[in-house]
């Protein structure tokens, strides 16, 4: 008999919201409900993506028009749904991925200001009607994550941009939870770690129950 098919979860944020700081957490967390775990990244996740991402995140094409910008984003994702996400859900396994199509939106759509009907072709010729199973948006004032990220090395080609850039990119990522209140869970990361991790925790519990209540 096959395996049912796997989970698919995403973790979105604007700059500095602790992506990196809870997706370990979050694995964790998925690991101890007895799920085997796929952890992967875009834009990368596969060999060519992970090329494409220097490419996009360096500053040797400083200057990119945004449409180039979008399609290596989307070819990234091509690959990465042949070679990694569908063969891993297709084989029981559950799939957690730092960003995927909602951050095209939020960073393409709202921070480039690319019209949101191109993004929207390329999902669906891309996607096939995948998307995922639930996103967790780690939500923050621009200013809060640009503070801690500041605190890091070098900024790449994004993290380079101002303030209303990122402020757009928030509001998307706002919409998209507002209009998919199923899908998507806003958690305030603001709050100090520790009771960030209590939010995820209750959103990762639930949406657990829920799996469990229809296996
Ligand atoms: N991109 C795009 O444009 N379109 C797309 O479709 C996709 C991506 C998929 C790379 O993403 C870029 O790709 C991204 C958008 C674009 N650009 N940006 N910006 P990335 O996810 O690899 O890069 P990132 O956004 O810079 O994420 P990151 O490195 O994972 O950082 P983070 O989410 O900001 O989290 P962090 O490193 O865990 O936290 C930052 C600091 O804050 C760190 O010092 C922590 O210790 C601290 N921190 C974390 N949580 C807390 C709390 N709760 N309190 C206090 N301090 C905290």
């Amino acid at each position: 008999m096959s395996p049912s098919r796997g989970k698919f979860i995403t973790v979105e944020g604007g700059e500095g919201a602790g992506k990196s700081s809870n997706l370990a957490f979050m694995r964790d967390l998925l690991e101890q409900s007895g799920r085997q775990v796929v952890f992967t990244r875009e834009p990368g996740g596969t060999a060519l993506g992970e090329d494409i991402r220097e490419l996009l995140l360096g500053h040797k094409h400083t200057g990119m028009a945004g449409d180039t910008e979008l399609l290596l984003i989307f070819a990234a994702r091509a690959e990465h749904l042949a070679r990694i996400i569908l063969p891993a859900l297709n084989d029981g396994k559950w799939v957690l991925c730092d960003r995927f199509t909602d951050a095209s939106y939020a960073y393409q759509g709202g921070g480039r200001g690319i019209d949101m009907g191109r993004i929207q072709a390329l999902e669906s010729w891309v996607q096939q009607g995948l998307r995922p199973d639930l996103t967790l948006l780690l939500d923050l004032p621009v200013e809060t994550g640009l503070e801690r990220a500041g605190q890091r090395s070098e900024p790449d080609r994004f993290e380079s941009e101002q303030q209303a850039f990122f402020e757009r990119v928030r509001q998307v990522y706002i919409d998209i939870a507002e209009r998919e209140p199923e899908r998507v869970s806003m958690v305030d990361a603001s709050r100090p770690l520790p009771e960030v991790q209590q939010q995820i925790r209750g959103v990762m519990e639930r949406f657990l129950d829920r799996v469990q209540n229809h296996e």
